[in-house]
């Protein structure tokens, strides 16, 4: 199940990076808003009232739990991996949205590969610089859309939007992908993060309105 998606997904990213780089999304229906949600074109910034300042030197990626061979990527490591890039919509919680976030960094189909979660991994867990925690199923992070992101818009993400690294998981509300992410943890059963703990809704998808438990 796990790697009929990981290989769709990774045709997908494939078909997504040719000519080498970023192509303009195709146009959406108008249908493109979640209910309840407000379009914005700036960016807010949301966080736990600390914006950690880790140095690329001084940052690295774990890759734990029940996987074939867990590993700790340096920045050097990290960048030196295969980079794509990918355009999508931000929904946030607090009912704003973004279009056209434009991300690039290394998929997470990528990671996947180098960690080799074992079959029985079905869940994910981030944590991150700031203290903060949250929780993906495995399958929706095989998306051709889910990476670990490095730059917005051409330039490396600002600390206030969570640089050096964050996660996107752009079918989810903003609260599942991770800023300042420091570990991937691959889980047999699911683990409630920092929001989740605190009454968010552990689907978090926007098309339902799956907000609050
Ligand atoms: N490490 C960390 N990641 C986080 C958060 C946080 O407080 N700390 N907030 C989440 C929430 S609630 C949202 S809406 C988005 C906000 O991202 P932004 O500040 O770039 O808009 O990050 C998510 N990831
Ligand atoms: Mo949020």
């Amino acid at each position: 199940m796990s790697k009929e998606r990981y290989i769709a997904a990774k045709q997908k990213w494939a078909e997504k990076q040719v000519a080498g780089g970023f192509r303009p999304r195709e146009v959406r229906s108008t249908d493109r808003l979640p209910p309840g949600q407000k379009l914005t074109t700036g960016f807010p910034v949301l966080d736990l009232g600390v914006q950690p300042d880790i140095p690329p030197e001084a940052w690295a990626l774990t890759l734990d739990g029940l996987v074939e061979s867990p590993l700790t990527l340096s920045w050097k490591d990290f960048n030196a991996l295969p980079q794509v890039e990918d355009v999508s919509d931000f929904h946030c919680v607090t009912t704003w949205s973004k279009y056209d976030c434009r991300w690039g960094g290394v998929a997470f189909t990528t990671l996947y590969e180098l960690a080799k979660p074992k079959p029985e991994a079905a869940f994910v867990y981030f944590t991150s610089y700031d203290g903060y925690s949250t929780n993906v199923p495995l399958a929706a992070c095989l998306d051709d859309d889910v990476l670990v992101a490095t730059q917005f818009d051409g330039a490396p993400i600002p600390r206030e939007h969570g640089g050096p690294a964050r996660v996107i998981v752009p079918k989810l509300y903003a609260w599942k992908g991770a800023k300042f992410v420091k570990t991937i943890t691959f889980l047999a059963e699911d683990k409630l993060g920092f929001w989740e703990v605190r009454g968010y809704s552990n689907g978090a998808d926007p098309w339902k309105e799956e907000r609050y438990a």
